[in-house]
């Protein structure tokens, strides 16, 4: 156990400055500290190991072994930062063999199952045919069959767990021009999602993830946002567009596409992290952290004209690989550079901004934002964080507490965790 207690006791004085401070600076809207207490990032079970380029990987020791660690390490993100209260599981990565028991688990350290994801984009040992030349958009029906039998799977796992999505995220695609026929790919991949969306459960949604390139290198069959938008449209309502902020070329604006796809009804979910070039998977906020409040904003913006619940319509979920932190640490940095996006889109005065926009006053409209991106709130942050019982400073407490000398003493220095 940690003593949150005593290290928040020994940080109450700064910390009530701070928030003073705040407070006494900018008018803080009602019903913020419950919006910033409800909001919950789930963790992906696949990024609590060591990541790994394909030069090198550089193992930081104390590697989850299995799911039920994976799950005890998940808990104690939420243990200190009362914000990830859910994990997202990949299989066959991770295969819960005894779900109740799983559940359980879980349950003990407060976390719920947010999407399970399918994994279509690797071999496994005992599979027949091969998916090198893609999966869901393959030429042959019995590859294809064989992908689309694999999420039906994935989804009777989740089932088993709570879970209420199937994220599919396919590296269908060709690396040379000529390879593909695009309409076929394109028409052979929604004709399998078909299938697999007719076995989705009344209550789930199907979140279909895009990318631009990787590991295909000249064409991925769902590649953009477009591409994604026109398949879910052509599935039905549970279908929906998943946005990984890695996944674009280069200086795409992200929040413009975030914001129809939410007037459209057909934003599903997210994948936060941030990256320079491409799927970089770094720490969400390490690189662009004005994107991520413009993100946000259109968020907020957009779910609050429809009338969404931020904390429950979405599904907010990390997709990060860490080469050279200690993945808990980038996890707890991520979790509240997520955090401090979202209390800053709350601040925004919406009114005043729309009347800036109607007058056509540009310079108003860029004041009025940047002024809130550049308001420090991460004293309401970790207010929220205090009132419901998790650290004033989580990575300072994981650090006092020697938690990663603790687990390279249980599980060694040399395990490591599947996933990337
Ligand atoms: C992909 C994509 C998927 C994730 C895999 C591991 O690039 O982001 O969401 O499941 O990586
Ligand atoms: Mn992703
Ligand atoms: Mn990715």
């Amino acid at each position: 156990m940690m003593n949150i207690l005593n290290h928040n006791e020994a940080l109450l004085a700064q910390h009530t400055r701070r928030l003073d401070f705040l407070k006494s600076e900018v008018n803080l809207p009602a019903g913020i500290l419950q919006k910033l207490k409800d909001f919950q990032i789930a963790i992906p079970s696949w990024a609590l190991g060591t990541g790994g380029t394909r030069f090198g990987r550089f193992s930081g020791g104390g590697e989850p072994r299995n799911l039920e660690e994976k799950i005890a390490d998940v808990g104690l993100l939420h243990q200190l930062n009362q914000s990830s209260g859910a994990i997202s599981l990949h299989i066959p990565w991770d295969i819960p063999t005894d779900p109740a028991a799983v559940r359980t688990l879980a349950a003990q350290h407060g976390l719920a199952f947010d999407a399970v994801n399918s994994n279509t984009f690797q071999d496994q040992a005992d599979q027949a045919h091969s998916y090198k030349f893609g999966s869901l958009q393959h030429v042959s029906a019995a590859t294809r069959k064989q992908a689309i039998d694999h999420n039906i799977e994935v989804i009777k796992h989740g089932v088993e767990l709570g879970s209420k999505a199937l994220t599919v995220w396919l590296s269908d695609g060709s690396c040379f021009p000529g390879q593909l026929n695009f309409r076929k790919a394109y028409e052979r991949t929604v004709d399998s999602l078909r299938e697999i969306y007719a076995a989705l459960p009344a209550d789930w949604s199907l979140y279909l993830e895009y990318k631009a390139y990787e590991p295909n290198f000249y064409s991925t069959t769902v590649g953009d946002w477009g591409a994604s938008y026109s398949m879910v449209n052509k599935l039905g309502p549970q279908a929906k567009t998943l946005v990984d902020l890695g996944h674009h070329l280069p200086n795409a604006n992200i929040e413009q596409i975030v914001s129809i796809l939410l007037m459209e009804g057909k934003l599903g979910g997210f994948h936060f992290n941030d990256s320079k070039y491409g799927d970089d998977d770094l720490t969400a906020g390490s690189i662009k952290p004005y994107q991520l409040f413009l993100i946000f904003n259109e968020l907020v913006d957009g779910m609050d004209a429809k009338g969404m619940n931020h904390a429950k319509d979405l599904g907010w979920m990390i997709d990060a690989s860490h080469n050279v932190k200690d993945p808990l640490e980038d996890l707890l940095q991520s979790v509240e550079a997520i955090q401090i996006a979202y209390a800053q889109a709350l601040l925004v005065d919406r009114k005043a901004l729309e009347e800036a926009r109607e007058a056509n006053d540009v310079v108003r409209c860029q004041e009025i934002l940047q002024a809130v991106f550049r308001t420090d709130v991460r004293a309401l942050v970790a207010q929220a964080r205090l009132e419901l019982g998790g650290a004033l400073d989580p990575i300072a407490l994981f650090r006092q507490e020697n938690m990663r000398e603790k687990l390279i003493k249980a599980r060694g220095a040399k395990t490591v965790a599947t996933g990337l």
